[in-house]
């Protein structure tokens, strides 16, 4: 395992590292406290939908720590990103979403929920390696008016974990500053997660000529609910993703092809 040596001589095992050999080796920890981890993390029980009624539950009822404990298991014994925002976290709110159509979770249960996973998000974020000075950058964010911030986090985390230097610039951005955004930065990947989209033809409209720019330099990925069939086959892209490991899929090809000499 890399180590750095501080100013004493020591050997320091950095808390990413250390989290990175856990997950790889699905090594069961005893106390998972010591590396700033949530309490009763890594043991690493419990099925993929046991998780999801775990998940649900703590979600609802406002059970931080459980949720937690639900999302860093399934983390700490190696699931990947993806996985766990399409099988685990995508299928909770889905599930929440029905509870409240039927009845039987309130509106602010909703808001609540989302609140927490964004805590969880952004501690998960901070336990991922840094990426390295030459990962490829990513940018990206939601259109105008749309409010989700779940799916573009969780897009950003996916795409870090695998070596991006990705960055989620938030949500509900018109695209005139998606495009000085683009102009400033030049990623070489930019997603777009619409989730929402009040005025679906002015979009694709905008998204076009933002498309028509910037298309020859930049893979422009698009994803989410809002991005109805037929509303895609009037759009040019990379890539559409209905799920976030289909984005890992390809962003993992972009960045070897980049890596080739010839590219
Ligand atoms: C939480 C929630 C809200 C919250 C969001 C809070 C926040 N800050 O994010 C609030 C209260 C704001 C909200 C508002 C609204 N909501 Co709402 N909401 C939900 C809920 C319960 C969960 C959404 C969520 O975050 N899911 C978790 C994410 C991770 O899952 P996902 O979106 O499916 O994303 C997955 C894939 O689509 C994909 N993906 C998504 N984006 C991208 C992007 C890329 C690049 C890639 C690669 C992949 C990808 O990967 C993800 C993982 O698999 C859903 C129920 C549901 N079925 O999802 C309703 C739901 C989406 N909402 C709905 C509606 C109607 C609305 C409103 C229009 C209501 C209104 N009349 O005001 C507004 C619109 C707000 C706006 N202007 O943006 C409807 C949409 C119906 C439809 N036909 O599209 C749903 C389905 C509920 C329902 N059954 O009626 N909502």
């Amino acid at each position: 395992m890399p180590t750095e040596k501080t100013r004493g001589g020591h050997r320091r095992i950095s808390a990413a590292e250390l989290v990175g050999c856990i997950r790889g080796r699905r090594i069961q920890v005893a106390d998972a406290t010591v590396l700033g981890l949530p309490c009763g993390t890594g043991d690493g029980v419990g099925t993929a939908d046991r998780a999801v009624d775990t998940l649900t539950r703590g979600l609802v009822e406002g059970d931080e720590v459980l949720c937690r404990r639900a999302v860093f298991d399934r983390f700490l014994s190696g699931d990947r990103m993806s996985e766990i925002g399409d099988r685990l976290i995508a299928r909770t709110f889905h599930r929440i979403g029905q509870l409240w159509e039927q009845g039987e979770a309130e509106v602010y249960q909703e808001r609540r929920a989302t609140e927490i996973m964004r805590r969880i998000l952004s501690e998960i974020r901070g336990v991922l390696p840094s990426p390295d000075a030459e990962a490829p950058l990513a940018l990206g964010a939601t259109p105008l008016g749309d409010h989700f911030c779940l799916p573009t986090s969780l897009v950003e985390i996916v795409l870090r974990e695998i070596g991006w230097n990705a960055e989620s610039l938030g949500i509900s951005l018109p695209f005139v500053a998606l495009e000085t955004a683009v102009q400033r930065h030049r990623p070489p990947l930019f997603w777009i997660s619409a989730s929402y989209l009040g005025d679906p033809e002015s979009f694709v409209e905008q998204y076009e000529t933002f498309f028509d720019s910037h298309h020859r330099d930049v893979a422009i990925v698009v994803g989410g609910r809002a991005l109805s069939e037929s509303l895609r086959h009037r759009m040019r892209y990379a890539a559409f993703c209905d799920r976030l490991e289909h984005l890992a899929s390809f962003a993992d090809a972009l960045a070897r092809a980049m890596r080739q000499p010839n590219s």
